[in-house]
């Protein structure tokens, strides 16, 4: 099936995560994450820190048990199991009913996570990092994000280069929607992520926002992820992570504005509270 890159392609005009802005909360347990590293690590804490999430407008907890900041290690599949699979089944224990998203590219994980009760898989290798990772999510008929990124996290702000990096960006994520949906994925349960920060550089991520149109017009939902990144820190000359919510609280807006339909941050009220205006004045 070729992926018509002019209309809506899923056919539904309808996003499977729901409709209006959603907002992805972010829960990283690792120890090392860019902005929050440590912070939420156990399932106590991290439990804790989802239902903030959820009282402050999220509607999907992201529970990711490996960082993917620039220069990080993987932790091996077995580690991640053991970090994610707990908060899963915790958060469904204090509020059942939540959506669950999973952060992670690999099968094993993403099996775990969806058994203990997750609904959503997020892969940032866009289910190039594991061969099994399409028929599982294929099988399981979950939605999933699929995001774009150049090189592995270790390497990929070494000197990443485009000569159009919306261009390539689109088509990647275009070949890889296509992949997945011969796998058996349901087109309405694809969204695309142009993946601010993953082998890019300040203009690559500033082109991506302002074109982001251009990768709306796949006729996936797109999600976009820019809470608290180093290109943030460059503009506003900031090396602190949590002094950019407003900068991010930007981003997300003009991101709703061009057509993006989901958001992943750390800092939901914030995000949520200038996209229910935003949409309001859409609406108007
Ligand atoms: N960004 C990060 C992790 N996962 N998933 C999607 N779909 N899109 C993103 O932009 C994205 C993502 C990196 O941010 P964070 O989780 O805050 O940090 P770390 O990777 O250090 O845990």
């Amino acid at each position: 099936m070729r992926i018509r890159t002019d209309s809506v392609h899923n056919g539904t005009g309808h996003s499977p995560l729901g409709p209006g802005p959603v907002l992805f909360g972010i829960l990283n347990v690792t120890p090392d994450s860019f902005s929050d590293g440590g912070e939420f690590f156990g399932a106590g804490p991290a439990v804790s820190h989802a239902e903030g999430l959820l009282d402050e407008g999220a509607h999907v907890v992201d529970v990711g048990g490996e960082s993917t900041r620039p220069g990080s290690d993987p932790v091996s599949p077995e580690e991640e199991v053991r970090r994610v699979v707990p908060v899963v089944r915790g958060i469904l224990e204090a509020r059942p009913g939540t959506r669950v998203s999973v952060d992670t590219y690999r099968a094993s994980t993403a099996e775990a996570a969806l058994d203990a009760g997750a609904a959503i898989v997020n892969d940032v290798t866009a289910l190039g990092g594991d061969p099994r990772m399409a028929g599982v999510v294929a099988e399981r008929g979950c939605p999933v994000v699929l995001m774009h990124m150049l090189g592995e996290p270790k390497t990929m702000q070494e000197n990443p280069r485009y000569d159009d990096v919306v261009r390539e960006v689109r088509d990647y994520l275009a070949g890889r929607a296509e992949r997945a949906i011969s796998a058996g994925v349901d087109p309405g349960d694809v969204v695309l992520d142009p993946g601010i920060g993953f082998g890019k550089k300040l203009e690559h991520n500033l082109q991506l926002l302002r074109r982001l149109d251009e990768i709306v017009e796949l006729g996936f939902p797109v999600l976009v992820g820019t809470s608290r990144k180093g290109f943030l820190g460059r503009i506003l000359g900031s090396d602190d992570p949590k002094a950019r919510v407003f900068g991010t609280v930007a981003t997300s807006v003009t991101s709703y504005d061009r057509g993006a339909t989901a958001f992943r941050v750390h800092d939901v009220r914030a995000n949520r509270e200038a996209l229910e205006v935003a949409a309001a004045v859409r609406g108007a």
